[in-house]
């Protein structure tokens, strides 16, 4: 029989599976559910219910309801081996959270096989819609949790983050203050990872300290709820939330209802699901301290795996569990792609343009250097967006703006990483522009190490097959080291690797220091 392994990831905009292989090492099959496409009738725009407040971004729990009935269907009229399935997990969107009422956890065990999901799963719900991460309306219960636990920093070191708007205590603690009636009917507290792998085992899952990490509830330091964290955001709070495990937790066997209703076997197990970027660090094959990616995407992300627990006394990254059972960091700067393009378009170029650009200027660029706001930026904080050109930098002068846009941003990386304490061993780069390789080259530069391209698409359903694989064989007495585990899936583009000029090393020290002097002023 083979090892087959299933991983959902219920993303923003869709929700996806694969299957792999653990004797072959492949990915035996694919699917996806796009919402938009798929769901329309929940009026969504791009997975999201939108209102007239900006801030204010809700999706409908029972669509994810739906879209797990759908592609489980869908796959098995497909044909995916479900039946060899041995064990699944999951990945969810981090920080959104699902309110359910009393009759959740009956009405999750004694779902009948030959009825729609959606239908038997209607009345759980004690807020119809879920607040997701994209949600930035609860600046006012940010500040009224730091005040409760000492300050952004203490809020840190406490729990792994500052509080952010889109986390869960402040969404929670919004909630409880806007809608108190409908706050107090709310029985059971899920995150979507935690809500998603509720319907398959059929009771109230736990949250795994992954995805736990992200709501400013968690002790970081224990990965056990905070009891002052809970009070900060609500005196009873602990009651309605599930118990915090080990990303390995095995909740159960599927819930025999849905493995005849898609043909599971009955002994096919269920684990703890996890948030998209904890999935995601061994979904890239970041299994060892010090590996980290650099996702340049529409915002660029930096994360990797953390050796201790430390937390970033600036309060600007997050700290989250690994599924390795190490910690994870992660880091968002929003002006990343946005960033590059509107650079690349205000000279008019095309990216090969940029990318020769980018090899007809040296590293350091003569001094010449820029602060990319061109939106308000996450890290640093800058709420009032602005390009500032310094070092004699003249906007007439097209390949030094563009090599100092992506300076910028690579020294902006490696400035704001330091606190993690060790620096990259290797970068695996991923996302859009991972495809240009002179971007590459500079951050390689910058950041003294090698770096690869990582093309592993979808790394969080990846991840959370791979999950599922190792809690399978954990459960069963049968260890496998992730370094095994991994080979053969997330191994970076074949030639891919960029080595540093190292004679560029000493000009960014010294550049870097001009630049943080600059950023700080
Ligand atoms: P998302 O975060 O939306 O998933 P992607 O990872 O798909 O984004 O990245 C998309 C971005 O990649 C585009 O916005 C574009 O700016 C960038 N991109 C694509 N090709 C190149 C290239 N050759 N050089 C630099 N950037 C590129
Ligand atoms: C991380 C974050 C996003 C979501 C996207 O803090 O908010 O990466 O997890 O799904």
């Amino acid at each position: 029989m083979p090892s087959l392994f299933l991983g959902l990831d219920s993303s923003t905009q869709s929700l996806s599976a694969l299957i792999i292989d653990l004797d072959s090492h492949q990915i035996v099959h694919n699917a996806a559910v796009n919402f938009d496409d798929a769901l329309p009738h929940y009026k969504i725009q791009n997975g999201a219910l939108r209102t007239d407040d900006p801030q204010v971004v809700h999706s409908p729990p029972l669509m994810w309801v739906e879209a797990l009935d759908l592609l489980l269907q869908k796959m098995k009229n497909d044909g995916a081996p479900l039946s060899d399935v041995k064990a699944i997990s999951g990945s969810g969107q981090q920080h959104g959270s699902v309110y359910l009422n009393e009759s959740a956890p009956a009405a999750l065990a004694n779902l009948v096989p030959d009825r729609p999901l959606a239908d038997q799963l209607r009345g759980i719900f004690s807020r119809e819609t879920a607040p997701i991460w994209m949600d930035s309306s609860t600046s006012a219960e940010c500040e009224e949790i730091e005040a409760a636990l000492g300050g952004k920093a203490a809020t840190a070191e406490a729990t792994g983050s500052a509080a952010f708007e889109r986390f869960t205590g402040p969404q929670i603690r919004k909630f409880a203050k806007s809608e108190p009636e409908a706050f107090a009917q709310t029985a059971h507290i899920a995150l979507i990872s935690s809500f998603m792998a509720s319907i398959l085992s059929g009771r109230i899952a736990p949250i795994d300290s992954g995805d736990g990490a992200g709501m400013n509830l968690m002790n970081i330091h224990t990965k056990t709820w905070h009891p002052a964290a809970l009070d900060a955001v609500f005196p009873t709070l602990g009651k309605k939330l599930p118990k915090c495990s080990n990303p390995w937790k095995i909740i159960g066997p599927i819930l025999p209802t849905l493995g005849k209703r898609f043909g599971f076997a009955p002994d096919t197990l269920c684990t703890a699901w996890s948030g998209d970027n904890p999935n995601s660090v061994v979904g890239l094959g970041l299994i060892e301290p010090g590996m980290t990616a650099i996702s340049l995407g529409t915002s660029d992300t930096f994360f990797g795996t953390l050796r201790d627990c430390q937390t970033d006394p600036n309060a600007e990254g997050h700290v989250f569990g690994s599924p390795t059972g190490d910690y994870m960091s992660l880091i968002c700067f929003k002006n990343g792609s946005l960033a590059r393009e509107k650079v690349k378009d205000q000279y008019g170029l095309d990216w090969d343009e940029f990318s020769a650009a980018l090899d007809s200027t040296p590293p350091g660029n003569h001094g010449k250097m820029m602060l990319p706001y061109f939106e308000p930026e996450i890290v640093p904080r800058v709420l009032e967006p602005g390009v500032h050109r310094f070092g004699g930098l003249d906007e007439n002068d097209a390949p030094a703006n563009c090599r100092a846009v992506v300076e910028a941003q690579m020294m902006s990386m490696r400035i704001h990483s330091q606190w993690m304490g060790e620096p990259p061993t290797q970068i695996y780069a991923t996302g859009g522009a991972s495809a240009n390789s002179q971007i590459l080259q500079i951050m390689a530069d910058v950041f003294q190490c090698s770096v690869y391209r990582q093309e592993t698409p979808n790394s969080a359903a990846l991840g959370a097959a791979l999950r599922a694989a190792h809690a399978w064989h954990l459960h069963n007495d049968d260890e496998i080291p992730w370094a095994d585990l991994v080979c053969g899936f997330t191994d970076p583009q074949k030639n891919s690797r960029i080595d540093p000029n190292l004679a560029a090393g000493p000009v960014y020290d010294k550049l870097c220091a001009k630049y943080q002097a600059k950023e700080c002023s």
